[in-house]
């Protein structure tokens, strides 16, 4: 790296911190899976328990309707995505998972906060168990560590 220029990036620590994570009951046995890793990746980097809010909603389709809402109340330095579409289980699987996604990337936007992506778009409930702790590693710790890194690194931007 060139050390003339200007270089800022966030960091992993996340002490001080505060979280809120929209999660969705649907799938819930896959969804609880990423809860406990995104709180335990947050805990361990420092975030206090009490800085943690969770909110539950039906759906993916419902979770950027609250994300909106705790977005407004600037209660949190960044949010967190959490959820399950699988597509064996709906001929909509493709709105769910799109609008889902959609909607949390206009919240992101429109409100400058970050928001962890942890929403999984699957074929098969076996893909869904991979990505929630087995082969594939647990998609809530990675939304997690993002998120961390994002809310540091607007910190620094806004600075
Ligand atoms: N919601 C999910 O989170 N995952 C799914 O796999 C799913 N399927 O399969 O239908 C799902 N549907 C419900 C949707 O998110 C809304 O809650 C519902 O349409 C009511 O608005």
């Amino acid at each position: 790296m060139d050390e003339r220029i200007i270089n800022t990036e966030g960091n992993l620590n996340g002490h001080g911190l505060r979280f809120g994570i929209v999660a969705s009951r649907f799938n819930d046995f896959i969804v609880d899976r990423l809860i406990s890793a995104a709180v335990d990746t947050l805990t361990k980097h420092g975030t206090n328990k009490a800085d943690i809010e969770l909110v539950r909603v039906p759906g993916a389709f419902e979770i950027s309707l609250a994300l909106q809402k705790l977005a407004e109340s600037k209660r949190h330095d960044a949010l967190i995505a959490l959820g399950c579409v699988i597509r064996g289980d709906t001929p909509h699987f493709e709105h769910v998972a799109t609008q889902a996604a959609n909607g949390i990337n206009q919240v992101m936007l429109t409100h400058s906060l970050p928001i962890g992506f942890g929403v999984l778009a699957v074929d098969t409930i076996e893909q869904a168990i991979e990505r929630a702790g087995a082969k594939a590693g647990n998609k809530g710790v990675d939304a997690a560590l993002t998120t961390i890194e994002m809310a540091s690194l607007l910190r620094q931007l806004e600075r």
